[in-house]
């Protein structure tokens, strides 16, 4: 941590980094357990990740009734949903208005970013410093600053010297952009690169698709609600909920079935023709169970949506470009497209395949690529983020005797359910690394109703300090790593393709485990019988009473 001036540091019981989805229930949910609370936002603003993805076409890939928050009556009936896949405005305002609703920015400080934490056994406490200068002091320390959030930018030759318009999707200008009758270049062809052509591509004079792995694209088909369907969503909502706890992705999404390859044909194609009509996330999570198992059932889906891509590319040679054939569907979490296909069907729309071709350098008027000048006004990077760890890590957390996080992730996240990591006290990751992978709003909920009930049980025992045991931190972290390696993201064999996953998308990086893939709702399962059970996974150690140098359940 940087050389701070010393000036008065805020105390307070729990101090919450982020004001999206998870920083908001965390402020929510602890003050209303009776901490005081404070939360630090480095944007201007609240959303979170919807403050910042404001790039044109960005929309959620959840359905809206559940990428929402539940806990509250009030908010599911004050708040009316437009369409079934909503646009970054729209969630942004849900978010702001749930921040209205339940009075939450009061406890926020806006344009404040955390640099760093730093554990104090002595005092049993947090110090925090914000770039801004202000200090804070806290029992708990909250991360709330979501799984996707630190901006990946990659390290391309020259990339300084370019002097047109250089534009992160993850970073886009609050004012917009007008790309009208420009020449405009997206590098990648993940979600937001895929959400954006279509929007980009109505004005642009050109766009060009700097495409270094082709997607699996299904539709993503949004329609609007009508006051039937809300009221429809509001009338179900139990069994709604019902459903997505026993859901494997949290998403309400039907399985057809347990295995693609031993599906009859006939069903199996309706299935899929389906799955492939509805759009959304529904090819891998309303089609079979084994997708991410089973190399043979993958295929038939894979293949399945080739042969969409060829059916709705007309240039043959295009569509080939478009068609990922180095890697299963699924490794990559499926991107959902508004007419991404179709645009490459216009004339100002074209795809240059850099992993044939690299980008060898920037220029000041463009790149050049098979020693070839292209020129643009402007370049946009969708490419993505350094994800679960990354914002994480960008926080120099320090835990005992200084010890930093960076070094103890060094080789991949540890901890334990994805909350709590041994030597950092106190310290709960909301949607952390090795946490379940499935619809965020539901796993973050989860995660800040399990926090807040084992800051509970603390304050009740009289004993503030909570810790991840090393041995359930090491069970938690090896059965993680043990599950992704049964999966097709397997890292152990080399097969899996880039993706932030497992965080290979990001040049340098070793990638890792990041998520528990056995199951959000195994997952859901896992922390409800550790809250149930006193929290055996943890130390609680009583207030005066020495925290020891490593703490054991023992
Ligand atoms: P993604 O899905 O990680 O996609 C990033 C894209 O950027 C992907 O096509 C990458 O190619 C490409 N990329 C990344 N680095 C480079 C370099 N160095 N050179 C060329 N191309 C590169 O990020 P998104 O923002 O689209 O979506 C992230 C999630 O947000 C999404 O899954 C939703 O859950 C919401 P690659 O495939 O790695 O070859």
């Amino acid at each position: 941590m940087p050389d701070q001036p010393s000036i008065d540091a805020v105390e307070t019981d729990a101090l919450v980094i982020g004001a999206g989805f998870a920083g908001l229930d965390a402020v929510y949910v602890l003050r209303e357990r009776g901490l005081t609370v404070r939360g630090l936002e480095a944007a201007d603003g609240i959303g979170g990740t919807w403050y910042w993805n404001r790039y044109p076409g960005a929309r959620t890939d959840s359905k809206a009734f559940v990428y929402c928050y539940t806990f509250s009556k009030e908010l599911r009936e004050e708040w009316d949903w437009s369409e079934l896949y909503p646009t970054q405005p729209e969630v942004l305002a849900y978010l702001e208005f749930v921040a209205r609703r339940l009075d939450l920015t009061k406890h926020f400080r806006f344009g404040s970013t955390v640099t760093g934490a730093r554990w104090d056994d002595d005092t049993a406490r947090w110090t925090v410093h914000s770039a801004d200068g202000s200090v804070y002091r806290c029992s708990y320390l909250i991360a709330g600053v979501g799984c996707l959030s630190a901006v990946n930018v990659p390290r391309f030759p020259e990339l300084d010297s370019y002097r047109g318009t250089l534009v992160h999707t993850a970073r886009w200008p609050h004012e917009g952009l007008d790309v009208t009758g420009k020449r405009v270049a997206v590098i990648g062809s993940g979600a937001s690169g895929i959400q954006a052509l279509p929007e980009l591509a109505k004005t642009a004079a050109a766009v060009t698709v700097l495409q270094r792995t082709p997607n699996y694209v299904a539709p993503a088909v949004s329609p609007e609600f009508t006051d039937e369907d809300r009221a429809a969503y509001r009338r179900d909502h139990d069994e709604i909920q019902a459903f997505l706890r026993s859901s494997p992705f949290s998403q309400y999404l039907k399985s057809a079935g347990p295995s693609a390859k031993a599906a009859d044909p006939e069903e199996r194609a309706e299935v899929l023709a389906r799955a492939w009509t509805e759009g959304g996330l529904g090819m891998l999570m309303a089609t079979y169970d084994d997708l991410l198992v089973d190399a043979e059932s993958n295929e038939v889906v894979a293949e399945y949506i080739r042969q969409k891509i060829r059916d709705t590319v007309h240039d043959p040679a295009t569509a080939e470009k478009l068609i990922p054939t180095t890697y299963p569907f699924g490794i990559k979490r499926p991107p959902g497209g508004v007419g991404y296909l179709e645009t490459f069907n216009q004339p100002n729309v074209s795809v240059v395949d850099i992993a044939a071709t690299p980008i060898e350098r920037f220029t000041e008027a463009g790149l050049i690529i098979d020693a070839t000048e292209l020129e643009f006004d402007v370049v946009v990077l969708a490419t993505g983020f350094d994800a679960a760890t990354g914002g994480i890590l960008r926080l120099n957390i320090a835990g005992r005797g200084g010890l930093p996080l960076t070094e103890v992730w060094a080789e991949g996240p540890s901890n334990y359910l994805g909350l709590a990591v041994p030597e950092f006290p106190n310290l709960f990751t909301i949607i952390g690394p090795l946490s379940a992978f499935g619809n965020l709003p539901s796993c973050i909920e989860h995660n800040v109703e399990f926090i807040a009930s084992a800051i509970d049980h603390a304050r009740s025992i009289g004993g503030p300090v909570i810790e991840a045991t090393v041995e359930a931190a090491d069970e938690w972290t090896t059965s993680a790593r043990g599950i992704g390696e049964q999966t097709l993201l397997t890292l152990s064999t080399g097969q899996a393709a880039s993706s932030w996953i497992v965080g290979s998308n990001i040049d340098g990086r070793k990638p890792s485990t990041l998520y528990y893939l056995g199951g959000a709702n195994t997952y859901f399962d896992l922390c409800d019988a550790e809250r149930e059970l006193g929290f055996p996974g943890f130390t609680f150690i009583k207030a005066g009473d020495r925290v020891p140098a490593h703490a054991h359940s023992d």
